[in-house]
């Protein structure tokens, strides 16, 4: 199949999900192109079966917002054309299923019909899709694709509790690769993090207020009373600053290093004994999957699709938001001991295995499928 991926190309989980879902397609021999503004971060091209098209979007002082919506859906229309693309992926509603949707009704009046697949992420449902100045867009455009997924069971339910949705909703999970092989050749320099008696324990997200990063510090400044242990932040984003200061404010800045954007999550996960994802809410939590799969257990909230990827009791353990201590107790359970921590870790890597992307990888193609059927 000629497949067209419409994506944000930065470190958040969609763009993440997008970019390795065509990595893999182009491995199966699905012709790929990604149409977006930046190449992905992700995105390694070396395979002829992968393209990259670049929206530029013309600056011009009339336009107090430059409109990239505009911009996108007509590459698509190109694109399109002269590749011969047969069906769209677009992820995350706002604003690329409403360009995919104007893309696909100009191809219609120039005799080309293509199928839409809309996933849906989570922040485009949860927090920003939901706003009432982008609902009935967002509900339209949802309405209007040819067939929609979403990463959760609970992001399906939330989708239909908040918009008026007409039509069916296929979950199919977000995936990871789970290969020991590639794991095992991971320089793994754990002891220029941390002394043999520490533990390490991660944090990776774009610091949103949705990640509620003061409780990720916090639940750290508890662990480290009781296990001696460094905390490694890697990402960036507004509450990092905030984050700092809270890390001087409780004395313990010389245990937290600030990593910022990294592109070695692996090698850091490779060397950390415990995740911490304390968030307000997740539609399914893509980090703590990417932990799990590195073999290290999860301390989450209980929040939106957490509970379908971290296992209570067996994969790690999970809160309610903001319930500090109670997250804190159970890390520090946890890594009291080697032969427990060790327990955890393989039954994360267990849990990642339901995951695998050979194990997801053919629902997104029944669904390519079904929606080329449709036309
Ligand atoms: O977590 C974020 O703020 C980024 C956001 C995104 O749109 O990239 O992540 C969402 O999509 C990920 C991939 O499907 C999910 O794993 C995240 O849980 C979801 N974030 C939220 O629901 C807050």
């Amino acid at each position: 199949m000629k497949i067209a991926i419409v994506c944000y190309p930065t470190y958040g989980g969609s763009g993440v999900v997008a970019t390795e879902l065509g990595l893999e397609l182009a491995r199966r021999g699905h012709e790929i192109h990604f149409i977006t503004y930046r190449q992905p971060v992700r995105l390694a091209l070396l395979n002829p079966n992968l393209h990259y098209h670049e929206v530029h979007v013309p600056e011009y002082p009339l336009f107090h917002y430059q409109p990239y919506e505009l911009a996108l859906s007509s590459k698509l229309v190109d694109m399109v054309k002269l590749h011969g693309i047969e069906l769209l992926h677009v992820h995350y509603a706002i604003p690329h299923a409403y360009a995919g949707y104007m893309a696909k009704k100009m191809l219609k009046e120039q005799g080309i019909k293509i199928p839409m697949v809309t996933t849906l992420h989570g922040t485009d449902i949860t927090l920003v899709g939901n706003h009432p100045f982008y609902k009935p867009a967002v509900s339209f455009s949802i309405n209007h694709s040819d067939v929609v997924t979403s990463v959760s069971q609970d992001l399906k339910d939330e989708t239909y509790r908040l918009f008026d949705i007409k039509r069916e909703i296929f979950v199919v999970p977000n995936f990871i690769e789970v290969n020991k092989d590639k794991l095992a050749g991971l320089p793994c320099k754990r002891s220029q993090m941390a002394g043999d008696n520490q533990k390490i324990i991660t944090h990776i997200s774009n610091f949103r207020e949705v990640k509620r990063i003061p409780d990720v510090v916090k639940i750290f400044n508890e662990i480290q009373k009781h296990i001696p242990s460094k905390l490694l932040m890697v990402g960036d984003g507004p509450e990092r600053e905030p984050a700092e200061k809270l890390c001087e404010e409780l004395g313990i800045m010389d245990k937290v290093i600030f990593f910022g954007n990294s592109n070695e999550v692996n090698e850091i996960l490779c060397f950390s004994d415990l995740f911490l994802l304390p968030s307000q809410t997740e539609s399914f939590g893509l980090a703590a999957l990417e932990a799990m799969a590195t073999g290290v257990p999860v301390i989450s909230t209980n929040s939106g699709g957490l509970p379908e990827v971290n296992r209570e009791g067996f994969s790690g353990y999970l809160g309610n938001v903001g319930d500090v201590q109670y997250m804190a107790q159970k890390a520090v359970e946890i890594l009291k001991d080697d032969e427990t921590l060790a327990t955890f870790k393989q039954n994360a890597l267990k849990v990642a295995q339901e995951f695998d992307i050979q194990k997801i990888m053919p629902m997104y193609e029944n669904i390519y499928r079904r929606a080329l059927k449709q036309q």
